[in-house]
């Protein structure tokens, strides 16, 4: 087969000059040599030698940014899930193949340290990841950028299942250092919290000053990690903070005798980079996840204003050459601390300060589930940020007046304007302010971003009718395709050539393939080998045999009753009963693959952990169906994991209730590497259909318009189940402990849930989604048509690539070349 991406630089390294690097910065950065070396040295010698190998382009794109005056894009998110990085820099560079036979002749095997690199999880799921998606395309389609966030000293939780439940283990991923970072000690701000405001009368005729003075600071250090585009275009930078304490020694309470006082003070400080949050839409109203967001929020905005004001001088330029986008609201907080910055800080007056950060933000909401729609307690606003509520104050007068004054709106439509939330507890309303704040505000699918005017935007888009616009999300095809799945790259440059790999649309060259047997048998070759390979590490990890001749279904996202893993579970308890009952039938032979972690505190997600892991026990263990069906939960589903398999699924479960799940990654990741779609008409799925075409993909269900309408015409979800003999015989199985015989009510109220309310819609779409699977059984059994299909997948998918966003981004909000 023929090797993936060996793809060639200007300067390409011989493989012997290589191993000399790798030796030089074994002695030099790490002070061992070959013969002590372990397996993390080599690791971290071969890392320092790439990262040594872009400084020099690394320092070419900031200086070119600097003399060209060029605008840059800031990234502001709390999440950045990158993964593993050498691979992806070594392929970026071209230097996979050189390196391979480098370490080769060192006695050392790549792939093997390559799997000792730490999964860099600083995020959680979805928004995370399109985050560190964005930074590659960013650099890719050179555009200078700055990603900002925090460098969580513990990132996403490791999860294991003992006894088929999740334990949250800590991630210490920082255990051998990070070779990657450079750390930046003269790059560190001083962020605030709490104390007062002081009036400061303003000298004859002017406007009094505020001064803020808080009885807390810290101070956040910058660690800065190259992020490498392909071809080594463009290195950018992604700019994470650590929190410290100002005065780390706290000498003055350490000399009074404070000695306790001391330390919990300096503790207090890189609490602040402790712990990612691992919860995707749990409320986790938590003071620490605001402070959080303040000190990244700060620090980024600190650190932006200084370099535009030592290149510009001043700050009324600030729109022109800074783009500064809100990933979510989590730095919606910005949108104040910007103002306070320009106003008390530079002296700039309130509506010159507020038409330049209205100019400079834009803001992207990922989400409409109420409960992850930020809000945060007028108290404890106040108490943290009194400055900060103030300007909130200003700035929610000033709308509020401009609402009022169109004569368009009524007390109700004015109130949800309102950046105070009045019902219930005071809170102030992230999304409104992140929405107010910007002068662009975009949903991440067409679906969703109708949504988002029909839902919880619906009265500020009627006051800004301009404001909303759509970027539907996409995925960089140089990690989801060219290195998670050099079988099927290399067979798409034996086939259509090179041109895909610089310019992604000429995948759709494959489309005129679907139709030739023999290309159709070698795509069928390579999707064998990338299951062969997810079968071994479930054999080897799991002890479990699955057949890489079934189809693998695969399921792999966080656990979340709206994605509704538990309609795809039912499903396959009901599968389970049919092939039983059933024998004779021609049945599929299928393997259910799920992974996903569920938020330590979503005591729902949690229980459809260990019911998995239960129905796998039973299934599995079952003779009957030995062959034709098998359950696997694979545990610690992470961005390596996943890298395993997308390129072995042949069926892509993206099955969310309609209308709630924003866009989807996942599902372009999956198609991307040749899998077919079961889906509903949600989020990106509804694109992925229109490029795709219809015949090539699995859609059943309700869609969000029969959802909203099921939902307002009073549901009644018992006279649905009752009405479907498969879906009521698997939820009686469940409720009465057929895979619980040890406790036979574990899922009783799971299982009352989906009679009494079904908000998910479980019940209303079973007998659609289960029929779809007897039509997917069906089109399996017809191999060269699945192969054809599943082609077409690919060739189709190239619209969905992350670079494609970016320009759109950069042409449509930030407004900056491409
Ligand atoms: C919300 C919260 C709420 C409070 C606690 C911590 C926390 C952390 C994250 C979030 C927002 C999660 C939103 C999210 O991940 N949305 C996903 O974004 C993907 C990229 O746009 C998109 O593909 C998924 O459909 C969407 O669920």
């Amino acid at each position: 087969m023929a090797r993936a991406t060996n793809i060639s630089l200007p300067e390409n390294p011989a493989p012997s000059v290589l191993a000399a690097e790798v030796l030089q910065a074994l002695k030099y950065r790490i002070g061992k040599d070959a013969t002590v070396a372990t397996p993390y040295d080599w690791l971290t010698a071969s890392i320092k030698v790439v990262r040594d190998r872009v400084i020099d382009r690394w320092m070419k794109g900031t200086k070119e940014a600097y003399e060209r005056q060029e605008k840059r894009v800031y990234y502001l998110s709390l999440e950045f899930l990158i993964g593993r990085l050498m691979r992806d820099a070594f392929s970026n560079l071209g230097l996979m193949e050189a390196m391979r036979e480098a370490l080769s002749s060192l006695g050392v095997d790549l792939d093997r340290i390559a799997a000792l690199e730490p999964d860099a999880a600083l995020g959680n799921g979805g928004l995370g990841r399109l985050a560190a998606c964005f930074m590659e395309s960013m650099a890719t389609v050179d555009i200078p950028a700055h990603g900002y966030g925090i460098r969580y000293a513990n990132g996403m939780f490791r999860q294991e299942i003992q006894d088929g439940w999740q334990v949250e283990l800590p991630e210490t991923w920082l255990d051998h250092g990070n070779p990657w970072e450079f750390e930046r000690r003269e790059r560190a701000f001083e962020v605030g919290f709490g104390g007062a405001v002081e009036s400061v009368a303003g000298p004859e005729g002017a406007d009094e000053r505020h001064v803020w003075h808080p009885n807390e600071r810290v101070l956040a250090v910058a660690y800065d990690t190259p992020v490498v585009g392909w071809r080594a275009n463009r290195v950018n930078t992604l700019r994470l903070w650590s929190g410290m304490p100002v005065d780390p020694i706290l000498l003055d309470r350490f000399n009074a005798g404070d000695y306790v006082g001391a330390l919990a003070e300096s503790n207090k400080a890189d609490t602040l980079s402790r712990v990612l949050y691992p919860a995707d839409s749990h409320k986790e109203g938590q003071e620490l996840r605001f402070r959080q967001e303040y000190f990244f929020s700060s620090a980024s905005l600190q650190d932006i204003l200084q370099r535009h004001l030592s290149q510009y001088g001043g700050l009324s330029s600030l729109p022109d050459k800074a783009a500064i986008h809100l990933n979510d609201t989590h730095p919606a907080i910005a949108v104040p601390e910007l103002m306070r910055l320009l106003i008390d800080v530079h002296g700039m007056d309130f509506d010159q300060a507020w038409d330049v950060t209205r100019r400079t933000f834009a803001y992207t909401n990922h989400t409409l589930l109420p409960e992850a729609l930020e809000s945060w307690p007028v108290p404890l606003f106040e108490r943290l940020l009194p400055r900060h509520m103030q300007i909130v104050y200003a700035i929610n007068a000033a709308v509020l007046l401009e609402a009022r004054t169109t004569g368009r709106f009524d007390g109700g439509q004015i109130a949800s304007i309102s950046l105070i939330q009045e019902n219930g507890d005071r809170r102030v309303r992230m999304g409104n302010l992140a929405f107010i704040g910007s002068h662009s505000v975009n949903g991440v699918s067409a679906l969703h971003t109708e949504l988002m005017k029909e839902t919880v935007f619906a009265d500020l888009h009627r006051l800004y009718p301009e404001r909303i616009n759509n970027k539907t999300n996409g995925i960089t095809p140089r990690r989801w395709l060219f290195q998670c799945n050099s079988g099927l790259t290399g067979l798409a440059r034996e086939a259509i050539g090179d041109r895909f790999l610089d310019d992604i649309e000429a995948l759709g060259d494959l489309g005129k393939l679907a139709g030739d047997a023999a290309f159709r048998e070698k795509f069928a070759a390579v999707k064998r080998a990338n299951k062969a390979r997810l079968a071994n590490l479930v054999a080897e990890r799991l002890g479990i045999k699955v057949d890489p001749s079934a189809l693998f279904d695969i399921q792999i996202k966080r656990i979340h009753e709206y994605k509704r893993q538990l309609l795809n579970i039912l499903e396959a308890i009901s599968l389970y009963d049919q092939i039983r009952s059933h024998p004779e039938r021609d049945w599929t032979p299928r393997v259910k693959f799920f992974g996903g972690k569920a938020a330590p505190s979503y005591h729902n997600a949690k229980l459809i952990i260990k019911l998995a892991n239960d129905v796998a026990r039973v299934i599995n263990g079952d003779p009957s169906v030995r062959g034709l069906l098998k359950v696997v939960f694979v545990p610690n589903y992470n961005v390596s994991a996943a890298e395993v398999m997308m390129p072995a699924a042949d069926l892509s479960e993206q099955i969310s209730t309609a209308g709630m799940e924003a866009s989807g990654t996942g599902n372009m990741k999956f198609a991307l590497n040749g899998a077919l779609t079961i889906g509903t008409l949600d989020g990106a799925n509804v694109e992925i259909r229109e490029r795709v075409g219809d015949e090539n993909i699995f859609i059943f269900g309700l869609t969000a318009e029969e959802v909203a309408e099921r939902r307002a015409n009073g549901y009644e979800p018992r006279a649905v189940v009752e009405a479907s003999r498969e879906l009521s015989q698997a939820i009686a199985a469940v409720s009465s402990g057929v895979f619980s015989p040890g406790d036979p009510s574990r899922y009783r109220d799971l299982m009352d849930g989906l009679y009494q309310h079904d908000w998910f819609m479980v019940a209303a779409d079973f007998d659609a989604y289960a029929a779809t699977q007897r039509a997917v059984d069906d089109v399996w059994r017809d191999s060269p048509d699945w192969y054809a299909r599943a082609i077409r997948n690919v060739a189709h998918m190239s619209w969905f690539s992350s670079d494609r966003t970016i320009r759109e981004y950069a042409k449509e909000i930030w407004n900056v070349p491409v």
